[in-house]
């Protein structure tokens, strides 16, 4: 791409994230749409900013952690302001039901993948001031961390090294078809409540009014119990070990411990991180590598069965450095055959030979900017460079194409817009990143 050009997205991108910026020091992912913090996308959004506002990168993760509960958890949203332009709010969530959960803010009760290490430590690269921006992560890391403990403390009931979900948000993926066969085992009540989401978004781009029973369903079951891990383990009808979570959770306990390094830590967290990291990583490939599919796959622990199935979250784990090279090199096989066919951009949210496919609709098909991210990462990591390259420029094709929207269909010329939301906060900042990663 020529260097104008590059610049002039680039302006376009900080424009977006500056116009979702909020006087109480965080961005919303989307106005109207998202109208709050989220978890995993104020970490991406981090990212962005740190390429011209350092101090507003640092802000955004500040205001995130500083909802922290006291158990270490961070909610998958945080409610700092009003707004009813979103369902469901705070007041379905009670997250206050939680005796640990922040006297200081309203958050759902839930949470998200875990970027923040790697996400520091992206931005510590980043840096130009390094010293300085390394004492603004001692002032974080701590908390990071016991975000990772609060994980493998309350989230990993047979101790095997890898941790549940116990809702589809908090896999980020939505709507993926992968929890279609964990439904099937559940017969929620018809709500009634009021969509927003369908307001700003055409119905045909998002979840159907069924799906949403179920999200409910698992919350009420959540709520009834106070939103307590070893009730939800027992008891909540979704109960998921995911491989792209946990790979975010490993991804960044690798980064904890290349900053507690550099920060010359001595209180025996680098020893604890390496501990979860040897096992996490050595159950990881005995569970979840699937050898005929080629990939990494979701474990329903729940129902006790794999979940054989091929979506972007199954080539995550390159990112977190998990398969050694021979595996590394059959899920990249896996997915030129499955995913990489020359009429489609990389990388579809979802296996586009299935059936269960859905080039428009929201986790079931279309091409995130933030998983193209992880991916072009990862496989750059094992050497695929001209794979990389396809995925950074399929990446800024759709952007340059269509603009800053949430998702895009994968099938080349089939669409003349994005899809979901637009000016959407992690699409901007993650293109400023892709656009100046050769200068950090
Ligand atoms: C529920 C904010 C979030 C992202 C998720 C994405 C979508 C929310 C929703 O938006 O989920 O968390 O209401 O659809 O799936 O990954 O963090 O951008």
């Amino acid at each position: 791409m020529k260097i104008e050009k590059e610049d002039h997205i680039i302006e376009k991108a900080k424009e977006v994230l500056n116009n979702n910026h909020q006087p109480g020091g965080f961005t919303l992912p989307c106005q109207g749409l998202y109208p709050f913090q989220w978890n995993w996308d104020s970490g991406f959004i981090a990212i962005g900013y740190a390429h011209y506002d350092m101090v507003r990168a640092m802000k955004e993760l500040h205001t995130l952690l500083d909802a922290q509960w006291e158990n270490g958890f961070i909610p998958h949203i945080v409610f700092h302001n009003e707004s009813d332009t979103y369902f469901p709010g705070p007041d379905y969530h009670e997250a206050g039901l939680h005796p640990q959960s922040s006297e200081r803010y309203r958050s759902s009760g839930m949470t998200q993948p875990p970027v923040l290490g790697f996400v520091l430590k992206r931005i510590y690269e980043i840096a130009d001031n390094k010293p300085t921006v390394l004492s603004q992560i001692k002032k974080l890391i701590d908390k990071v961390f016991k975000n990772h403990e609060y994980f493998y403390t309350h989230r990993d009931p047979n101790q095997e090294g890898l941790v549940y979900i116990y809702h589809n948000w908090e896999s980020g993926t939505d709507n993926s078809p992968i929890w279609d066969g964990v439904f099937e085992h559940m017969d929620p009540p018809e709500y009634e409540f009021e969509r927003r989401d369908t307001t700003h978004v055409d119905a045909s781009q998002r979840p159907s009014k069924r799906e949403y029973d179920h999200y409910l369903h698992i919350i009420e079951i959540a709520k009834q119990n106070r939103y307590d891990d070893t009730k939800i383990a027992e008891l909540s009808p979704f109960l998921v070990q995911d491989p792209l979570l946990n790979a975010m959770l490993i991804s960044s306990n690798e980064a904890l411990i290349y900053l507690y390094e550099l920060l010359g830590d001595t209180t025996g967290k680098i020893v604890q991180l390496k501990a979860w990291q040897d096992k996490a990583k050595r159950q990881f490939n005995q569970k979840l590598f699937d050898e005929e599919l080629g990939a990494y796959v979701h474990y329903d622990l729940r129902n006790d069965t794999p979940i054989r199935k091929l979506c972007s979250s199954s080539f995550a784990p390159l990112f977190a450095n998990i398969p050694d090279g021979e595996k590394a090199s059959k899920m990249v096989d896996s997915l030129m055959e499955r995913f990489g066919s020359p009429d489609q951009y990389l990388c579809a949210s979802f296996d586009p030979t299935s059936e269960d496919y859905n080039p428009k609709k929201y986790w079931r098909g279309p091409v995130w900017i933030n998983v193209n991210w992880l991916l072009h990462h990862g496989v750059k990591y094992y050497g695929y460079d001209e794979l990389a390259d396809r995925i950074k420029e399929d990446t800024l094709t759709l952007i340059e194409k269509y603009g800053f929207y949430e998702y895009f269909d994968a099938r080349k010329g089939a669409s003349d817009t994005g899809y979901g939301g637009n000016n959407f906060s992690w699409s901007a900042a993650l293109t400023i990143d892709l656009l100046k990663q050769n200068t950090n």
